[in-house]
């Protein structure tokens, strides 16, 4: 097959946008529609600050590679959580994202939750006995906190993460079938910073497909952890991507239009519920916005990790340390 822009063998066939291209304009298509999509959704712009969560995975390193050659101010957080897996996850995540980091001379700030708050992501799940056995809930928990935080605290004026399109289809699929109507009324490439302490939140991949993603990461020479969090094995999402995927295979670009569809219906007003932000109040602990009564969540999680594990939890343990 022929690039589409010249007469070079291609090396992708994106079938959902009967476009096949070779390495060099495929280099040049991502950032240029990238760039088409942060415009298009108002994300940010040149003068903005942006913290990019960054995992050592392809997404959120390609993202990160992405702004960078757009020219924006991109620094990175890595959030360490403490997982081994039998494959040192955490580590390995820690170790690419912080050779990218130092390949390209840019700013990456580590919050270590252990170090930070006293225990690993793993122990957490098992002292806070949430999840059902399952570490991804506190995980998610955490994750959503930490971030907010890191902003936050570092004047950041916009948190970009790196999910693709396949990840938000698997996301509507599932709040979809649950009708889930506050998840669906949240989900968007761009979650406004409603209260001051919350971030704003953008997606700037998400109208890329997975295997572009990976082709990006590949072809651009980013090296980044192959192996997926041990913990998502035999996740639903993972569930969810496949039936996707087998709907693509019969009729490319399903599950674009299924998530494009989405947006639009609610740009139209399928949704008229409003996110439930007018029950936010300060937590009693760390000031961030919650919806619980006196200590937030995320707070009244390591309230236990401190009784159960006492002396290693530093004391004002709200207070997240960012290392340069
Ligand atoms: S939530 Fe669960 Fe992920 Fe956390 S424990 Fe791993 S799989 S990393 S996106
Ligand atoms: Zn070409
Ligand atoms: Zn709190």
């Amino acid at each position: 097959m022929k690039c589409r822009k010249c007469s070079e063998t291609a090396i992708i066939n994106m079938r959902q946008h009967k476009l096949a291209l070779c390495q060099e304009h495929f280099l040049e298509w991502m950032p240029e529609q990238t760039q088409r999509f942060i415009e298009k959704y108002k994300m940010f712009d040149h003068a903005d600050k942006i913290l990019v969560a960054v995992s050592g995975g392809k997404d959120s390193l390609s993202l990160w590679d992405i702004l960078r050659r757009l020219g924006y101010q991109a620094d990175g957080l890595y959030i360490g959580l403490g997982i081994e897996g039998g494959i040192g996850y955490s580590d390995e995540s820690r170790r690419l994202s912080e050779h990218f980091a130092a390949e390209h001379g840019l700013k990456l700030n580590v919050v270590e939750v252990e170090s930070t708050y006293g225990a690993t992501i793993p122990e957490l799940a098992v002292i806070s006995n949430r999840g059902h056995g399952k570490p991804c809930s506190v995980c998610g928990l955490s994750k959503r906190y930490i971030m907010n935080r890191a902003a936050h605290d570092g004047d950041y004026t916009v948190l970009a993460t790196g999910h693709n399109l396949d990840d938000e289809a698997a996301v509507l699929m599932q709040n979809t079938l649950n009708w889930a109507g506050s998840y669906l009324v949240r989900q968007a490439p761009v979650l406004e910073a409603s209260r001051p302490g919350l971030a704003r939140k953008v997606k700037p991949l998400c109208r890329f497909y997975e295997r572009e993603m990976a082709a990006y990461a590949i072809v651009r020479g980013i090296e980044y952890i192959y192996d997926e969090c041990p913990h998502a094995v035999g996740s639903t999402t993972i569930y969810y991507k496949e039936v996707l995927n087998q709907m693509e295979e019969k009729r490319p670009g399903a599950k674009l239009q299924f998530y494009l569809s989405f947006l639009q219906a609610k740009e139209q007003g399928l949704f008229a519920l409003k996110a439930a932000d007018a029950e936010l109040h300060p937590c009693e602990k760390c000031g961030q916005p919650t919806s619980a009564p006196g200590e937030c969540s995320f707070c009244r999680m390591w309230d236990k990790v401190r009784e159960v594990k006492g002396a290693r939890l530093p004391a004002e343990a709200g207070l997240v340390q960012i290392e340069s």
